[in-house]
């Protein structure tokens, strides 16, 4: 060996061996639930060919784009060279050319164009879900875009903001805006209706200017945004609350001076993940804004705001843990250990094999969910939709945004050591992960928001859950495979029937500890009936089959699990006081 030279690690050689990176192939393509539910419920040849080719486009172009933006992330120049304050958010090429892309491909317009009729939602959902993870976090205005044009829409696209609405919903990148949603400041960003102090000081032309401090406000290189604020009477006084709160339209421009006109950029937020992406403090002074809602109705005028945001924050979600379990896959087809490929490892199997029921039980929940925003939007939905609308959005971003955490940290873990490592852009989609449970309300805050929405309804909300589940079950009545998942949901759903009863008569304090078990049971149950309604089509294969059985495996109401372990009663909560505070 000295003779040849060839001593293995001698003269600066580090090895020979080098591992093979796992690779992304045609998201699209790759996903056989995505083709099979479309297959099912949107067989348009169309939609396919179109899926396809993004599909194609997203895996050998876009994704590296992605990777630019993370590795290129926004930066702020408060100065020019000469001393002029100018505030500009300066983002990379990447960053911009999502943006072209974005309109080109009809990410936000799709959902106005309704091309595909009630079906049109789940159709823009689609290519969402297979971008997502390649866009360098574009989702993100992408998904408050679509929310301005729904609140616009939904006011009526009128002046001042018909114009605005053209630009969100083009496909022309030259005329495109993104829109930016600033609710939140210091005091509260889930109890807005206390945490609002900017004020709109009404101006003689009938608009307002706008003053006050928003601390988180994302993609802040938007073209315009709709924010909150409270009206000034003449005297200067406000009304405290969320009585006192309107909706406002304000356009982010510049004057000639360079300078941008009402507005300060204070910082960019220095973030564990989403750095791909500006999110900025801003000073608001008195910036030129238009009341778009009735007076006090703002926080009610963006709720619409805050359904199509909730929904996109979970494709997001079920589009991560997709992302990682499709990497993983590949990764263990190409990886050795103890002699033998990952793959060829049952236990390492089995270890993906649940975080594809995770991603499958996601998927089929934020779908259905675009189906009833979709049969809302085209006029065909019946009362039921609307309720299992208005329920399911918040349980579906609560509960997705939960599961992708899981999910891509134990993807991460898949890949070993190298899951860890920055520059593989596995890291990235955790960092990204842990904020989906955070933004757009967090888990306790949306799991309050169910129990509103349901003590709202006076029981059409709860009576609309049972009755669409149970119809589900039923088309599968007839599938013997299927039967121990069938009964397993028709027991969680009897589970979850006693536990309502038995609430309805108990203080205020007892449904609102069980409020967030009371939302995961929703989510489990409601996705086991998707997973069993989806694998009785007759073209199901058996690992739509499998899936089902094993995501009806666990707990499926652990509402009432916990209520039989007594953990809602009145004693309960010093009790978790005292623990914290030990
Ligand atoms: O985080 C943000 C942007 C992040 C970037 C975008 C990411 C998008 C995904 C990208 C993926 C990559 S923006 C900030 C988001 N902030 C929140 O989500 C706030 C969280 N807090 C809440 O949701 C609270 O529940 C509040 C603020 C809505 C509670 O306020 P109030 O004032 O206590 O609410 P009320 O009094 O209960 O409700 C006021 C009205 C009522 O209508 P009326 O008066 O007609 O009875 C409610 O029924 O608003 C109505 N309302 C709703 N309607 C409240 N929430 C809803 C709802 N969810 N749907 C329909
Ligand atoms: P708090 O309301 O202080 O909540 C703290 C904790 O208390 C949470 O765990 C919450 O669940 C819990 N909690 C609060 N109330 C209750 C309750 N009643 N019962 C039980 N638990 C409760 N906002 C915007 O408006 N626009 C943006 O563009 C934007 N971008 C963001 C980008 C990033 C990266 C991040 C991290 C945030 C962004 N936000 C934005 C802000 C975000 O929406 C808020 O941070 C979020 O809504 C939570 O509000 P908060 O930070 O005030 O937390």
């Amino acid at each position: 060996w000295e003779e040849t030279g060839n001593l293995p690690f001698s003269r600066a050689k580090i090895g020979s061996f080098i591992q093979e990176r796992p690779v992304l192939k045609n998201p699209f393509l790759e996903d056989a639930l995505l083709r099979g539910y479309l297959r099912r419920h949107l067989p348009h040849e169309a939609a396919f060919s179109d899926l396809c080719a993004f599909g194609e486009r997203v895996a050998n172009e876009v994704d590296e784009w992605g990777r630019e933006c993370e590795i290129t992330p926004p930066r702020l120049v408060h100065f020019d060279p000469w001393g002029r304050r100018v505030d500009h958010i300066v983002t990379s090429s990447a960053w911009k050319r999502m943006k072209d892309l974005s309109a080109q491909e009809g990410l936000v317009a799709i959902g106005y164009e309704r091309s595909f009729g009630e079906w049109s939602r789940v159709y823009q959902m689609s290519k969402l879900y297979i971008f997502s993870p390649s866009s360098g976090l574009y989702t993100c205005p992408l998904a408050m875009t679509d929310g301005a044009a729904k609140v616009i829409q939904s006011i009526g696209v009128s002046w001042p903001v018909d114009e605005a609405y053209s630009r969100l919903t083009t496909r022309q990148p030259e005329r495109f805006w993104t829109s930016g949603q600033w609710m939140t400041e210091r005091q509260g960003g889930s109890d807005v209706g206390s945490g609002t102090e900017t004020v709109a000081a009404p101006q003689a032309d009938g608009s307002y200017k706008l003053h006050g401090f928003k601390w988180f406000t994302s993609a802040t290189d938007a073209d315009m945004t709709l924010t909150l604020a409270r009206e000034q009477d003449r005297s200067g006084a406000t009304t405290p609350g969320s009585r006192g709160l309107s909706l406002f339209y304000a356009e982010v421009s510049r004057g000639e001076d360079g300078r941008l006109k009402g507005i300060e950029v204070q910082r960019l937020k220095d973030k564990l993940g989403t750095r791909q992406m500006p999110t900025a403090e801003l000073l608001l002074d008195g910036l030129q804004a238009h009341r778009i809602s009735e007076e006090g109705r703002g926080v009610a005028s963006i709720a619409n705001m805050l359904t199509i945001t909730r929904i996109h924050n979970s494709i997001s979600a079920a589009a991560a843990m997709r992302r990682v379990v499709q990497l993983a896959g590949d990764y263990a087809t190409r990886r050795t250990a103890f002699g033998k490929l990952l793959k060829d490892h049952p236990l390492h199997m089995q270890t993906l094999a649940r975080m594809e029921v995770e991603t499958r039980g996601a998927f089929l929940l934020v779908m259905d969910v675009c189906r009833l925003l979709g049969r809302e939007e085209s006029g065909v939905a019946t009362e039921l939709d609307a309720h299992l609308l208005r329920l399911l959005t918040p349980v579906v971003k609560l509960y997705t945004g939960k599961q992708a955490v899981a999910v891509v940290s134990e993807g991460l873990e898949s890949f070993g050591g190298q899951g860890y490592i920055e520059d593989t852009g596995l890291p990235g989609l955790l960092r990204d992960a842990q904020v989906l449970s955070i933004w757009e309300g967090t888990t306790n805050v949306l799991s309050l928001d169910v129990l509103r929405c349901v003590a709202r309804s006076s029981g059409m909300v709860l009576h609309a859950f049972f009755t669409h589940a149970k119809s589900l079950l039923a088309g599968a009545s007839s599938v013997s495979s299927l039967s121990p998942a069938v009964t397993a949901v028709d027991a969680a759903l009897s589970e979850l029937k006693d536990f309502v009863q038995v609430a309805a008569t108990r203080e205020p304090g007892y449904l609102e500890l069980a409020a967030r078990d009371l939302a995961f049971s929703l989510a489990r149950i409601y996705t086991g009936a998707l997973l069993i309604d989806h694998a009785s089509w007759k073209e199901a294969s058996s690992s739509d089959t499998y899936a089902a059985l094993r995501w009806c495996e666990q707990d499926l109401c652990p509402v009432a699990t916990q209520q039989a372990r007594r953990c809602y009663d009145p004693n309960t909560a010093p009790l978790d006081a005292a623990l914290v505070y030990d």
